[in-house]
């Protein structure tokens, strides 16, 4: 990308849960940004959002939205993504997706900074955002595969309803208050009631009885790691929790780790922060990650199951560090 002092950066589904935190992640890393460009549906048209301490006017998505922008930052769903990135490409933006519309394309780099920021370079015009469950647990696992190999994964997650959308927030803020009223729960997002409940089910299903959400966890760990050789089993639920995401995560590796080692290991890793002293009562919590910018891991402990395990427990802001932040940094890497 050429070098300017400042870039024009359009943010296209800014009016969403990811959108609305994107702006606030480029103003709160001082993001150099020159004009900003704010796109959403028809449904926004009018709308303003406050960038930098001015009120920017929301325009309508469409192809010719990109003339003159330097990044586009795309979080407006996979089809948006399929339909509009190519256009921005064209217009000789450099596209940074939020979605999974690109992520397994072979020339699409899928990048988190910690792990391999070494093929932002190869891209050709888009790079990919991985997933939210994807990225926490890769951020906190790099640096043990680096040691010990880890040659299985099993996860379970449990993820809150922010990774939905702004709909889905809703939905649980009005269940909870039907529920404690004893009413019945209306269900506009998801196919049970959220509130008082857990789904074990995120995306659709697939023909092998995992979800896509599940798939793109294995999928997108081998390609960000490098290693298609990881055996990663995923269960994935959505939890009554409005923001951050928990997973419980169980490696086999192929050299002996100790509990303490990888303690020391996480420590020192860029983007982790150890959380762990169960004698205190210390460990991660996703109402503490809110608004935090680090993966969190504690109960590190060796698996009394097999020879050369260990189990812990992950957390993050699945729209920081899950979605926009790690964007904005691919950008910052970018520029
Ligand atoms: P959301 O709160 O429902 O917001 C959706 C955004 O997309 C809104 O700004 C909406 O505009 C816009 N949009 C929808 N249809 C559009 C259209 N036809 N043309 C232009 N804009 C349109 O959802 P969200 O949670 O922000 O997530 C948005 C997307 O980000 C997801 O679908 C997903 O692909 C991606 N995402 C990625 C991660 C990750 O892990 N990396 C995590 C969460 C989400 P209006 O307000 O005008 O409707
Ligand atoms: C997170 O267009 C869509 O159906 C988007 C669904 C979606 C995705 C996705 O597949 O892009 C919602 C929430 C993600 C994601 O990060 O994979």
């Amino acid at each position: 990308m050429k070098k300017k002092e400042k870039y024009n950066v359009a943010v296209v589904g800014a009016t969403g849960a990811v959108g609305n935190e994107m702006i606030k992640v480029l103003e709160q890393r001082k993001f150099p940004v020159d004009r900003i460009t704010l796109l959403a549906s028809e449904r926004s048209d009018g709308a303003t959002l406050r960038f930098n301490g001015k009120e920017e006017k929301v325009s309508i998505l469409n192809k010719d939205s990109f003339q003159g922008v330097d990044i586009a930052l795309f979080s407006a769903g996979a089809s948006r993504s399929k339909e509009f990135a190519p256009a921005a490409v064209e217009s000789g933006a450099v596209v940074i997706d939020n979605s999974s519309a690109f992520r397994m394309d072979p020339g699409t780099p899928l990048v988190v900074p910690e792990v391999n920021p070494g093929d932002i370079p190869k891209h050709k015009g888009i790079i990919a955002n991985p997933n939210c469950s994807t990225i926490q647990m890769v951020v906190a696992l790099k640096p043990l595969h680096d040691r010990a190999r880890i040659k299985r994964i099993v996860v379970s997650t449990y993820q809150a309803v922010s990774g939905t959308g702004k709909k889905a927030i809703e939905e649980l803020r009005r269940q909870s208050g039907n529920a404690l009223n004893g009413e019945k729960a209306e269900c506009l997002v998801y196919p049970h009631p959220i509130a008082f409940n857990c789904l074990p089910h995120i995306d659709v299903f697939e023909p092998n009885g995992y979800t896509k959400e599940e798939m793109k966890m294995v999928n997108e760990t081998r390609k960000i790691m490098g290693d298609q050789s990881i055996a990663v089993a995923p269960t994935t639920v959505r939890v009554p929790v409005f923001a951050g995401h928990s997973e419980s995560v169980s490696i086999e590796t192929e050299e002996k780790l100790t509990a303490d080692e990888a303690r020391e290991i996480l420590s020192r890793a860029p983007g982790v922060t150890v959380m762990d002293d169960p004698s205190r009562n210390i460990y991660p919590l996703p109402i503490l990650a809110e608004g935090k910018d680090d993966v969190f891991v504690g109960r590190i402990r060796e698996d009394i199951s097999i020879k050369n395990g260990l189990q812990m427990w992950i957390v993050s802001d699945n729209i920081r560090k899950g979605a926009t932040l790690n964007a904005v940094q691919i950008a910052e890497l970018l520029i």
